[in-house]
């Protein structure tokens, strides 16, 4: 072969929550993303209890999404994608999580969403779970930390793959399931799970308890979706940053294997359906009791995923310490600057070849399909006073990526359904809560305080990836 392949899934990815906006409308409720306010570089995003009057809070209106999605829609089918990943914003079908009966006008805007999409020939990919559960799930039952909460996802996933059966095709469980591995920051366990931990909380046993219920909701999910539809192509999501040893010190080689294990136990649990040794022993020697039930166990064996979605950003390096005799990992504390490749202004480690490794550790792991569907260049655009954006970086950084995919693919034999670069249009950051931190091909006229017509406008890139696409990945 000498390229993609001929049906290569080209598109773009966002989620509900950072574009849409509209968050009270049509009978939305509140969810986890709706209650964090706007940080900056280095600063995350700050947790309120609820929604505090005075606050501001950018992805309430987003671009505004949810009422301009058909002209947003004809950009990207004017670009050539042949797909585009969004997710279902779960409190627009379940406003609180626990009901009965799903909200309709939610579901209706999703078939009119889908529509447009088909109109065009695009297909949709849809993440079930993209960092947006309901804030009602957090403050009556502590979200995924609570089995209880399984049953409310599972109902979530069948009324979508009822409703969107004939629609939708590939779907996706839990965005980025692995990234609450990192439980020492505050966000991830929130958005990942629904967690806002407590003084005194063993916050890595709960993290491992909220992330066993969602393997088991995907689990449950990905046998109901099957039953739906058996041509439904179901995939996990999960955030990929390869982790290095610093040097060849054998203790630095092992200290990345360890902390690889811990980072990415989640895809062999969505993979295998079974949970591997080594975390069976780790959860053993940390005394952790977790309630992992026979059952659960029978239902990932059962619930097991068709390909692997993944994000791929940057990856990090680690060293080993003297003192560390477990080789225990902890996220960030061990992470060293990896000289030999460039930063981001938000400190993410670009590392092209990076894509490469990833794309073939996955393939050596678990020879399942793969999916990338994020990857991205977050940076502050200036627009010309003619009205363009000069995004020549954001080019460079997609060549230098695309040319390490295509080697995977044509070199390494890697299977790749497809790309979708994050963030296609300009929306509000996850980590930061920015407008400012873009990574579109269309430019949005907002700013970080709100202000702005919201008019949408190509950059440079808007052209260069219409002739990837149209090329196949050929011209670069
Ligand atoms: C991933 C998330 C996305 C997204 C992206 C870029 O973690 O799945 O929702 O936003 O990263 O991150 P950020 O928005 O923080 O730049």
């Amino acid at each position: 072969m000498a390229g993609f392949p001929k049906d290569f899934l080209w598109g773009g990815a966002v989620a509900a929550h950072q574009l849409e906006g509209a968050w009270q409308e049509d009978g939305k409720g509140t969810s986890v993303a709706d209650v964090m306010t706007v940080g900056g570089p280095g600063i995350s995003r700050r947790i309120t209890e609820g929604v505090l009057e005075g606050e501001y809070y950018p992805n309430h209106e987003g671009i505004d999404f949810y009422h301009r999605y058909k002209e947003d829609i004809a950009l990207f089918a004017e670009m050539g994608f042949k797909c585009f990943r969004t997710s279902i914003a779960w409190t627009r079908i379940f406003p609180k999580g626990d009901e009965e009966v799903p909200n309709e006008a939610g579901l209706k805007f999703y078939d009119d969403l889908f529509d447009e999409c088909l109109k065009y020939g695009i297909e949709p990919v849809v993440t079930l779970s993209h960092f947006e559960l309901p804030y009602h799930l957090v403050t009556e039952y502590g979200g995924f930390a609570n089995r209880k909460v399984i049953d409310f996802f599972v109902k979530f996933a069948e009324v979508c793959f009822t409703r969107y059966k004939d629609k939708v095709k590939y779907w996706m469980t839990f965005n980025e399931i692995n990234n609450q591995a990192n439980y020492n920051d505050q966000f991830f366990p929130f958005t990942n799970s629904g967690i806002a931990y407590k003084e005194g909380d063993d916050r890595e046993q709960i993290m491992y308890q909220a992330a066993h219920y969602e393997l088991v909701a995907s689990a449950k999910a990905v046998q109901i979706g099957k039953a739906i539809n058996p041509d439904f192509e179901i995939g996990c999501m999960i955030a990929m940053c390869p982790i290095y040893p610093a040097t060849c010190k054998p203790s630095d080689v092992l200290m990345a294997q360890k902390a690889m294990e811990k980072r990415y136990y989640f895809t062999d649990v969505h993979v295998h359906g079974t949970y591997p040794g080594y975390m069976m022993t780790y959860f053993a020697r940390k005394g952790y009791d977790l309630d992992i039930t026979s059952e659960d166990l029978a239902e990932l064996e059962k619930g097991t995923v068709d390909y692997i979605g993944f994000s791929y950003y940057m990856s990090f390096a680690i060293t080993h310490k003297e003192d560390n005799i477990y080789y225990d990992y902890h996220e960030q504390e061990d992470f060293v600057r990896n000289e030999y490749i460039g930063i981001s202004d938000w400190g993410w480690q670009i590392d092209p070849e990076g894509l490469r490794y990833a794309l073939n550790w996955f393939t050596d792991h678990y020879r399942l399909p793969l999916f990338i569907v994020e990857n991205g260049f977050g940076a502050i655009d200036e627009k010309e006073a003619d009205g363009s954006v000069h995004d020549t970086y954001r080019i460079d950084y997609f060549c230098d990526h695309i040319n390490e995919m295509k080697k995977a693919v044509v070199e390494d034999g890697v299977d790749l359904m497809g790309y979708t670069p994050w963030g296609c249009i300009d929306l509000i950051s996850a980590g930061t809560g920015e407008m400012k931190k873009r990574y579109g091909f269309i430019y949005v006229d907002r700013d970080n305080e709100g202000n702005g017509t919201l008019e949408r406008s190509k950059k440079d890139s808007f052209d260069w990836f219409k002739k990837v696409i149209a090329s196949n990945g050929e011209i670069l």
